[in-house]
């Protein structure tokens, strides 16, 4: 009898923000674990797949991101059948909450039960004096993705909204990469003949 593995629970997350807040570079560091410093702007529509263990099983986050274009027009592929949303915005500039509407407001394209998480990413690059955040928004949590600081926090927080456990854990992708695997005796071999 031939069990098969269950298949990942999967939800599209929609990853929303002013070009150049860090959208790709968070994406990228979830992939590979690396901070990228060069800006490489996004065209078109991508999609990636980050599937993070939990302590409720694994959970795949199917990461939509935009160019500029792409989400600020109305009924288009992007929010079609989304079921979370981060919203982010850039902490190094002079007023992060700028067009703060226009981002947030992309609910309006939604459904109005969706999840959302949002932050403001570039903690490190932080302003003394950053401007107050907009009434209609209770909580925007701090990140950055070149320190690594909150990096994990909206899938937290969307995985634990999502399987309704607040005490669920999530683990960093990183942890997923093989185990350095140390060769056998026979593979050795070689290796230590030479020294005779
Ligand atoms: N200082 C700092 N720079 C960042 C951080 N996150 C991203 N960046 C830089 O911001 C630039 C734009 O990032 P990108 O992800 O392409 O922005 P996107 O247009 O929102 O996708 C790149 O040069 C990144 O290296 C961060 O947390 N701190
Ligand atoms: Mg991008």
């Amino acid at each position: 009898m031939s069990s098969r593995p269950s298949p990942i629970p999967t939800f599209k997350c929609v990853i929303v923000g002013k070009e150049g807040c860090g959208k790709s570079t968070f994406i990228h560091r979830h992939l590979t674990g690396h901070f990228e410093q060069k800006y490489l702007p996004t065209f078109g529509i991508t999609v990636i797949k980050l599937i993070f263990p939990t302590t409720r099983g694994p959970i795949c986050f199917e990461m939509w991101e935009g160019g500029k274009a792409e989400y600020v027009q109305y009924r288009n592929p992007f929010f079609k059948n989304v079921q979370c949303a981060i919203v982010m915005f850039d902490l190094s500039l002079k007023d992060p909450f700028k067009n703060f509407d226009e981002y947030y407001s992309m609910s309006n394209m939604l459904p109005s039960d969706i999840l959302k998480f949002v932050c403001g990413n570039k903690a490190d690059q932080e302003l003394g004096n950053p401007s107050p955040l907009p009434t209609n928004i209770h909580r925007c949590t701090k990140m950055s993705v070149k320190t690594n600081m909150n990096t994990l926090l909206p899938f937290l927080h969307l995985s634990r909204r999502i399987f309704k456990d607040p005490s669920l854990e999530v683990m960093p992708r990183t942890t997923l990469l093989p185990a350095q695997v140390e060769p056998n005796r026979q593979e050795r071999q070689p290796e230590q003949d030479k020294d005779l």
